[in-house]
């Protein structure tokens, strides 16, 4: 066995004692807080999310790798070097021994998340959207990596859908190929992340917490691993005006060609694009979006413990 067979976490002291006494436990990413929301606002809303888990009867546990540890449940000065410190890397879960080894720090994605939080043994995870297809793959590849880590990781992941600057046709009918289930909570129209529907259908939908839980039993039962996505819309008097949406996208999507824009910096640049291109219209419906996430998270947890 290697010198390092129990994986290198490093728990937060909340997240401790809630695994030893078996408390609820939702995982949140950083990469939201780091590359994803505009500062200093990403403080704010990453203490208040994990506020909203706390409200609602589960223990958060932000995740992210800090001089080369990786830490599942950021303490508060923690939190806070996620959101201001500019040199944090975006790291997925390719990077993770990388990281470690060299010490570095970073905020981790999707895919780094929910990787962790297995490992600590969380369940579920709450974020906005999920990494997906991008538009245009056929000319340049790019799919996120968050689509093969939920193929090999047991977790339930509470998502606005995917990310409406994605291929979201695409995305889902990859997530198909790649054994991930997805149910659409209280629809069975996919959300479209800013946009409370996205026009693609879902096969599968649940109406409480309870049925998502039963539905994660299940799959601890089988045991054949994948994630659970959980496509929870943003509500309709929350969502981005979809001419506005479709409007602002399609420019946010000429200027990244234009700049030549790839890889790991699309994505924070189409969000950074939408939420000045539409005054922080957009933001607030990413907002709506991940705290309604969050909210749900704690629910299945506290339904899944029960
Ligand atoms: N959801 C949000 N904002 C974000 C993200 C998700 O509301 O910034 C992040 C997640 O960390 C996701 C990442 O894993 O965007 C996807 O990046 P990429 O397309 O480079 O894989
Ligand atoms: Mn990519």
């Amino acid at each position: 066995m290697s010198p390092a067979a129990r994986p290198p976490l490093r728990l937060g002291e909340e997240v401790a004692e809630a695994r030893a006494a078996r408390r609820p436990l939702v995982a949140l990413e950083s990469t939201i807080i780091a590359h994803g929301l505009p500062r200093p606002r990403n403080l704010a809303v990453a203490r208040e999310l994990e506020k909203i888990v706390r409200d609602h009867g589960a223990v958060p546990a932000t995740v992210a790798v800090l001089d080369g540890s990786c830490v599942v449940g950021l303490g508060d000065a923690e939190l806070e070097r996620v959101a201001e410190d500019l040199s944090l890397r975006k790291l997925g879960r390719r990077d993770l021994a990388l990281a470690v080894a060299q010490g570095a720090s970073g905020a981790t994605t999707v895919s780094a998340t929910a990787s962790l939080a297995a490992l600590a043994g969380i369940r579920v995870f709450a974020t906005g959207g999920l990494g997906g297809v991008h538009r245009g793959f056929a000319e340049h590849l790019d799919e996120s990596a968050d689509l093969d880590a939920l193929s090999r990781t047991t977790i339930t992941v509470v998502s606005a859908g995917v990310k409406s600057i994605l291929d979201v046709p695409g995305t889902l009918q990859r997530l198909e190929t790649l054994n991930v289930a997805v149910v659409g909570y209280g629809t069975r129209d996919f959300p479209g992340f800013y946009l409370t529907r996205s026009g693609e259908h879902i096969d599968w939908t649940v109406e409480t917490p309870a049925q998502v839980a039963a539905i994660m039993r299940q799959q601890d039962a089988l045991g054949l691993g994948g994630a659970l996505v959980v496509a929870n819309p943003v509500g309709e008097a929350e969502q981005l005006d979809p001419v506005v949406h479709d409007q602002v996208l399609a420019s946010a999507l000429d200027e990244a060609d234009r700049q030549k824009i790839t890889g790991a910096k699309i994505t924070p640049f189409l969000l950074a694009e939408m939420v000045r291109a539409t005054r922080g219209a957009s933001l607030e419906a990413n907002l709506a979006a991940v705290r309604s996430n969050v909210r749900l998270g704690a629910e299945i947890a506290r339904a899944y413990h029960a």
